[in-house]
């Protein structure tokens, strides 16, 4: 069975791989893009995003610009992670199709409206910005919403703070809205993605692909290996956000399970912080669940054989 979603993302080299991943899987339907000022501006990430639609020669698949700064905050961007561009490192291709000209909270709930009850699930692998103006312009969807799948947070982990993990520091409020609404949400946080390292095992398999994809995953990888070694210190580059893809390509490869989550808005030191309750079983009416732990072998050969598809 097909799972159409909606991606809103901010590329991002991580969110880049997510998109072709997605692309390439049978079993994901993209019906669209939506973008959120995050790893960069709005306008680059938005660029980003049609240029890699046009790389894929995908460009059917439509985007829709959405917040250029969080609910309550300015905009943080991670120039250090994925350079001035969002994408640094890489050559995309001129679009040569125009954004729609609906905004992304507006296009959410269209989409959700038109689609049947329970078929569409939203993935954010970006701030959550967009999510929650959508579900506070149309509480509606909550219900009509299949389920929400985030790569933000994490149990033990932060990174942009000790605390906080990026996409949920940028804009906490929002991420609030999102996670205490009573639809199904899956946080895949750092816990899982920091398994998801693009090891040069990884970028040699995906050298031999030899198709333009092919090549841009390597390249996006080269330059994420050295922000991330210099920035942080990691010796091989956790790639995150596919792991939300992975996630529903294949429930195996992420295991999740159910527990309560709350997000810190004021934390002196812990803003953006997700407060994971792992004390004892989830009561029965927990709506959130969190992922624990990644299959990295068989993540990484999804990942490539989708993108060998395209
Ligand atoms: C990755 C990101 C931001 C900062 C760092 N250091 C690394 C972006 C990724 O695109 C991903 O969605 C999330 N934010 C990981 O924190
Ligand atoms: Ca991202």
């Amino acid at each position: 069975m097909t799972r159409r979603i909606i991606l809103d993302c901010d590329p991002g080299h991580d969110d880049a791989v997510a998109i072709m991943f997605a692309l390439g899987s049978p079993d994901i339907e993209l019906a669209a893009i939506t973008t959120v000022g995050g790893n960069q501006t709005i306008d680059k990430v938005t660029r980003n995003a049609r240029g890699i639609l046009a790389l894929c020669g995908r460009e059917e698949v439509p985007v829709y610009r959405g917040a250029e700064r969080p609910l309550l905050r300015q905009v943080e961007t991670a120039p250090s992670i994925h350079g001035e561009t969002g994408l640094d490192g890489v050559e995309l291709p001129i679009p040569t199709v125009a954004e729609r000209p609906q905004r992304a909270a507006q296009a959410i709930v269209e989409i959700v409206r038109e689609s049947e009850p329970g078929s569409i699930t939203l993935v954010g692998t970006g701030p959550l910005t967009n999510l929650a103006l959508a579900v506070r312009l149309e509480p509606a969807i909550v219900s009509r919403v299949r389920e929400v799948v985030i790569m933000g947070g994490g149990i033990y982990e932060g990174n942009w703070t000790a605390a906080a993990e990026f996409n949920i520091w940028v804009d906490p409020e929002a991420a609030r809205i999102v996670f205490d609404e009573p639809w199904r949400v899956t946080m895949v946080g750092l816990d899982v993605t920091h398994r998801a390292l693009a090891t040069s095992d990884v970028v040699d398999q995906a050298a031999r692909i030899n198709t333009p994809t092919g090549k841009f995953f390597v390249d996006l990888m080269r330059f994420f290996r050295v922000s991330n070694r210099e920035a942080f210190g990691f010796a091989d580059p956790p790639v995150h956000d596919p792991c939300t893809i992975a996630y529903l390509v294949d429930p195996a490869v992420v295991v999740t399970k159910a527990a309560p989550v709350a997000v810190e808005t004021r934390g002196e030191l812990t803003a953006g912080a997700t407060v994971v309750d792992l004390r004892a079983p989830a009561p029965a009416n927990c709506n959130t669940r969190v992922a624990t732990q990644l299959d990295r072998e068989r993540f990484w050969e999804l990942v490539l054989d989708a993108i060998a598809r395209l």
